[in-house]
């Protein structure tokens, strides 16, 4: 029924799956074919098959989802499921998404494209879809209980409207909220202009993903469902760094990433080795004279952040949120600080009563990305990432921007680590390093400590009552 085939090249890992049972032969022969995914990789952008041409996005560990043209409206199929979601390589979690995977697919349209979505839910649970961000009529809106009765368990409801201003949205759940946003239910929802635009320049690259958190005991795989704050798994589009893909670009593209942020927290977003403008948020493309160069950009709960720049410098370049704990993964929270302590003593005795006893962060946190220790099997280990020159040490919301300039256009495949030219790569020094001298003058720049108070300063008090001099 779909022509998926034509616009994903027959990607093994794309099949067609039958909708709920519950739904009669009739009613199915009028359903687009859900289209499900089974890896967690970065799909390749989606060419737009026919309507109105566009530059597709790429969703980072993700995919977007085909559609089908019925009678000039874009039709699409979204399943609401339990989903086994491979986090990183070693660990996977059970959580709730859309057709296969966690996130859901991306979903991808033109400004002024009418869209239906069908919605069937496979979920133990009620639920609803809403669609964050976009203009539409109130009752395609997607709020439990206020536009809409909840979509129960096996039925199929349907959403249509007109795609009515360009720009980046996302989709989620608005039934049972903390539940479902804490097992994964979210995707992205990408409107393109429909004309060239004054505020929406042509880019070469344009990333997609979604900030989520995840709170999994180390040895289990379902998120813990009743956390409100703090959540031990930090992931862009439901992975942890080592198992976020890089984005990869050729040197001297224009790339612009946008991020969702469906977590519980905000994320101060940062990129190394380039300053790039804020061109768009949840509103649409901003004006031009509110963008200022940053290098850093928080994107707070419920906000999409859009960033661009050129990507004119060769290298590796970190890309990670700038709160030092979402880069790392699940661990016990409850390890007390012990750098300077010296234990052995401490230890020795525990030895004698638990064998197996380790001491740990006594020079830091650092010997937790190399340690072999063992720990439960489904575990994602603290921080981690083997790199050309040893453990990158993080976790959680890490990834590297991959600017080369042999990479093809079009091209997102990842070059592997970056070759530096000789000559420009910290070092270390050969021999000792001189011995520190402490600094004695106060140097030509200090202030001159004049008007010094005598040694022995003597208080006066004066006693209430004794007289006022003159205020
Ligand atoms: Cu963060």
């Amino acid at each position: 029924m779909t022509n998926r085939r034509n616009f994903l090249g027959g990607a093994g890992a794309i099949t067609g799956a039958l909708a709920a049972a519950s739904v009669s032969k009739v009613a199915m022969a009028a359903l687009p074919e859900p289209v499900t995914q089974s890896t967690p990789n970065t799909m390749p952008p989606l060419m737009p098959p026919g309507g109105r041409p566009y530059n597709p996005v790429v969703t980072l560990n993700g995919w977007t989802l085909p559609w089908r043209m019925n009678n000039g409206v874009k039709e699409f199929h979204l399943v609401a499921e339990p989903v086994v979601r491979e986090m990183a390589p070693g660990f996977k979690a059970n959580l709730w998404g859309y057709n296969g995977q966690s996130p859901g697919p991306t979903i991808e349209v033109v400004e002024g494209d009418r869209v239906r979505i069908f919605v069937t839910n496979k979920l133990p649970e009620h639920t609803t879809v809403h669609w964050h961000g976009q203009r539409l009529p109130n009752g395609m809106d997607g709020v439990s209980g206020l536009t809409q009765p909840p979509i129960r368990p096996g039925k199929t409801f349907v959403y249509e409207f007109v795609a009515r201003r360009p720009g980046t949205f996302m989709y989620h759940p608005h039934a049972d909220e903390m539940t479902q946003m804490a097992m994964g239910m979210m995707g992205f929802w990408v409107t393109h202009p429909k004309a060239e635009h004054p505020l929406i320049e042509k880019v070469d690259r344009d990333f997609v993903f979604l900030l989520n958190a995840y709170d999994v005991e180390p040895g289990s795989a379902t998120p813990k469902i009743m956390t409100m704050l703090d959540f031990n798994l930090w992931s862009w589009n439901s992975r942890i760094f080592p198992g976020i893909d890089s984005l990869n670009v050729r040197l001297n593209d224009k790339v612009r990433i946008r991020i969702g942020n469906l977590t519980m927290t905000n994320h101060p977003m940062h990129l190394h080795g380039h300053e790039f403008l804020v061109t768009g948020t949840d509103g649409g493309p901003s004006p031009k004279s509110t963008r200022q160069y940053e290098v850093t950009t928080d994107v707070a709960v419920g906000q999409m952040r859009q960033i661009e720049f050129l990507a004119d410098e060769e290298g590796d370049w970190a890309f990670h949120c700038h709160k030092s704990h979402h880069t790392m993964n699940a661990m016990g929270h409850d390890v007390p600080t012990l750098i300077g302590l010296d234990h052995k003593d401490v230890a020795r005795q525990i030895t004698n009563l638990v064998p197996d006893y380790m001491v740990m962060g006594e020079r830091g946190m650092a010997d937790m990305g190399e340690m072999e220790m063992p720990i439960p099997d489904n575990t994602a280990r603290m921080m981690t990432g083997e790199g050309p020159f040893g453990s990158v040490e993080m976790g959680g919301m890490f990834s590297m921007v991959k600017v080369r300039r042999n990479q093809k256009p079009g091209d997102y495949s990842n070059p592997g680590w970056f070759k530096h030219p000789k000559g420009t790569v910290a070092y270390e020094l050969d021999g000792p390093a001189p011995e520190t001298s402490r600094q004695r003058d106060p140097g030509a720049a200090a202030m001159p400590a004049r008007n010094m108070p005598a040694k022995n300063i003597e208080v006066q008090i004066r006693k209430p009552g004794s007289g006022h001099s003159g205020h």
